[in-house]
């Protein structure tokens, strides 16, 4: 493998992972196939062995896979990186790899519902205890680090309220305490932020967003420091078999391809539309970690390179106003996940966060009337038209409401 490291992030997207192949072939080849045939009988044995290095069998590894990997790990600046089937068995296999019973875990209160849904029972059921908090106030991690406490889970931005957590200072705590950090970068992807640089030990993407980018692929990725982490987990993921396949991730490697041209893209769009946003009458508690009235605005630019495409924002009027406009807008889809080429407009209440339960999302910041747009690569004017004119909807039922 070529060595990118002084190349431009640009270059590293179309370049990295990319080996010479068979046929002169440009692209990685689909080695659609779940196992791999032995020279000889000494042959397979010195492969289990270790002795020789190989492919034996698609959970264990497979060319297209390990590919992909290896681009993304250079794209996080990490030593390996294990493709998974989708980004939940990514932060099953890092808790397995990482936590026994007895252990604590310190983690975001803002987190994908099922991030918190996996810790509370799954985990739990396995005698792993876990504090949420919100890990964009310092405070908060050190007051909830305790002896037992092994990974500090933080993701930044959070899915859906867009708290910035401040990697270096948190990870400077954990190592404090003996504590892993990981991070979830699913939000900003490796062009945005890198978590190693800033102190992470481990971190995590859901492939099915930015890094793929084009919503055809269910995938996730952990990128790890060391060779040591590396064997561990490889070892949890073909335990718990929780594998990508060939095709998906020779679809995410030609994905990562345009992964900087198009963040480019999410974060022009998203901060002219999150702009427009915090102008309009109808909209309140915008949160766009561009703009000057997030909370956490400096602590994203100390950490960004851009800020991203996801948006949240609550309607006046509530949900109902709010499910006026999921209903009115044509361009924007109306869909969970994020990440894509085209827009797409959610509730989590009532979708990607239904499954925490009322309670633990009012302490994760996320109220009932909350909005998500995930802001794709479509011309900014026709996202704002179609924008408009759902708001126009909305006004239009606030003036019937007023007559009735
Ligand atoms: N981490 C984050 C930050 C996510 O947003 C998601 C999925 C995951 C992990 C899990 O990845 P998956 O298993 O789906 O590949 N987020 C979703 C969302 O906000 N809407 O639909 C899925």
């Amino acid at each position: 493998m070529k060595n990118h490291s002084k190349l431009d992030f640009h270059t590293k997207c179309v370049h990295s992972g990319i080996d010479e192949y068979e046929y002169g072939s440009v692209v990685p080849p689909i080695y659609q196939t779940s196992t791999f045939k032995f020279k000889s009988a000494q042959h397979g044995a010195s492969l289990f062995s270790g002795e020789e290095k190989g492919y034996i069998y698609t959970r264990m590894l497979n060319p297209t896979i390990e590919a992909m990997e290896n681009a993304i790990a250079e794209l996080e600046g990490g030593h390996k990186a294990l493709g998974c089937g989708s980004g939940m068995a990514a932060v099953h296999t890092i808790f397995a790899a990482l936590l026994s019973a007895g252990d604590h875990v310190v983690c975001s209160a803002a987190v994908y519902g099922p991030t918190t849904t996996l810790l509370n029972t799954v985990m739990k059921k396995f005698g792993v205890e876990t504090t949420f908090i919100d890990t964009a106030v310092i405070e908060n991690v050190k007051n909830a680090i305790k002896p037992n406490t092994k990974v500090v889970y933080v993701e930044t931005p959070g899915n859906p309220t867009l708290c910035i957590s401040d990697i270096e200072e948190i990870s400077k705590i954990a190592h404090k305490h003996g504590a892993k950090v990981v991070v979830d970068n699913t939000f900003m992807s490796p062009a945005l932020q890198n978590p190693i640089a800033l102190g992470a030990d481990v971190v995590m993407h859901s492939l099915t967003k930015f890094l793929n980018g084009h919503a055809d692929v269910v995938g996730g990725i952990i990128v790890v420091k060391d060779d040591e982490t590396y064997k561990h987990f490889r070892k949890t993921l073909n335990q718990l078999g929780g594998v990508i396949d060939p095709f998906n991730s020779f679809l995410v490697h030609r994905g990562l391809k345009t992964l900087a041209l198009r963040m480019q893209r999410h974060c022009e769009s998203a901060q002219i539309i999150a702009e427009w946003l915090e102008k309009h009458p109808l909209v309140k508690n915008i949160r766009y970690p561009g703009l000057k009235s997030h909370p956490h605005y400096n602590v994203g630019l100390k950490q960004h390179k851009g800020h991203g495409g996801m948006i949240t924002f609550e309607v006046e009027g509530g949900i109902e106003a709010g499910k006026i406009l999921m209903n009115s807008v044509h361009l924007h889809q109306l869909a969970v996940s994020l990440g894509g080429v085209e827009s797409l407009i959610q509730h989590p209440a009532s979708m990607t966060h239904f499954s925490m339960g009322k309670e633990a999302r009012l302490a994760g910041g996320i109220s009932d009337g909350l909005v998500r747009v995930s802001v794709g690569i479509e011309s900014v004017d026709d996202l704002i038209a179609d924008l408009q004119h759902a708001f126009v909807k909305v006004k239009e039922a606030h003036l019937v409401e007023a007559e009735a």
